[in-house]
């Protein structure tokens, strides 16, 4: 399988990561939806996930989970492969409420997030979050924007969360243009964990986004979503705004078993 790792820049770091002394500390982020990096309004981060700091060959560093590390150094990125250069461990809850920046948003500050259904064995166990376009992005920003107590238990203020309206990016005949929450409130999902309606809906908003969708926002406005995919996908590339990243057919690799 064959992600774009999206660069999320940290703007200030908390304690725990300023002591390393490495200035430009990015989460990566997994996708398949390069196009919809636009409409970016927050990070998801699992708060009882465990992540690594890693710092690659070309003095950058990232978070990821530690099979993602792993395979990075096969890719390219350490100087020597099954290797990766781990400067330290961080706890999800440690990365809850940071401000980062994002590629093509058009929030300058977005803020990572708790995500409860985040697979640690897939991608870098860390998600960007694409309200309009992913059901399970729409209902769990929902479940953060209805529940204070929730935003509370994870410590996070209003601003983090509340000021973060959907930004339509993509027009799907029969879904409009805020696909994921048509579908969330035609399917009455209530919230983040009903994961078989949730698998439902991303399968028929992104079959239906892919084939049909075309973008309403940025350079590429009026054109299908899938002739400007791969452009998108190679200008975050040549701008190293994004990593290229794949996974082997056996996911998890890891050191600790
Ligand atoms: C932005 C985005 C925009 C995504 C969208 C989807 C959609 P797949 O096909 O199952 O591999 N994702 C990535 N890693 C994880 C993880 N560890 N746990 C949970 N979710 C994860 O799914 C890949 C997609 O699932 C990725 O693409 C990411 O969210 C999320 F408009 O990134 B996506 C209809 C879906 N729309």
């Amino acid at each position: 399988q064959e992600y774009v790792l999206i660069k999320l820049k940290i703007q200030k770091l908390p304690e725990i990561l300023s002591k390393l002394n490495e200035p430009d500390i990015y989460l990566v982020a997994a996708t398949l939806r390069p196009e919809t990096m636009y409409g970016q309004t927050n990070c998801w981060v699992l708060p009882k996930g465990e992540y690594e700091v890693m710092k690659a060959k070309n003095g950058e560093v990232y978070i990821c989970h530690e099979h993602t590390s792993l395979n990075l150094s096969y890719q390219g990125y350490s100087e020597e492969q099954g290797k990766p250069n781990i400067l330290a461990k961080i706890s999800g809850r440690d990365l809850i409420g940071l401000p980062l920046s994002s590629p093509l948003t058009s929030y300058k500050t977005i803020y990572t997030l708790p995500l409860l259904t985040i697979k640690m064995n897939k991608g870098t166990g860390i998600v960007t979050s694409v309200p309009s376009d992913a059901p399970d992005d729409y209902r769990a920003l929902q479940d953060l924007k209805e529940n204070q107590k929730m935003r509370d238990e994870y410590h996070l203020s209003d601003e983090m969360v509340l000021p973060f309206e959907i930004i339509p990016i993509i027009e799907i005949p029969g879904f409009g243009t805020v696909a994921a929450k048509k579908v969330c409130d035609d399917m009455k999902i209530k919230n983040q964990f009903q994961a078989d309606k949730l698998a439902k809906a991303k399968e028929m908003v992104y079959l239906n986004g892919f084939y049909n969708g075309k973008m309403i926002i940025g350079e590429y406005a009026g054109k299908p979503v899938q002739e400007v995919k791969n452009i998108i996908k190679e200008y975050m590339f040549s701008t190293n705004q994004a990593l290229s990243y794949s996974e082997p057919e056996n996911k998890v690799i890891s050191r600790s078993g």
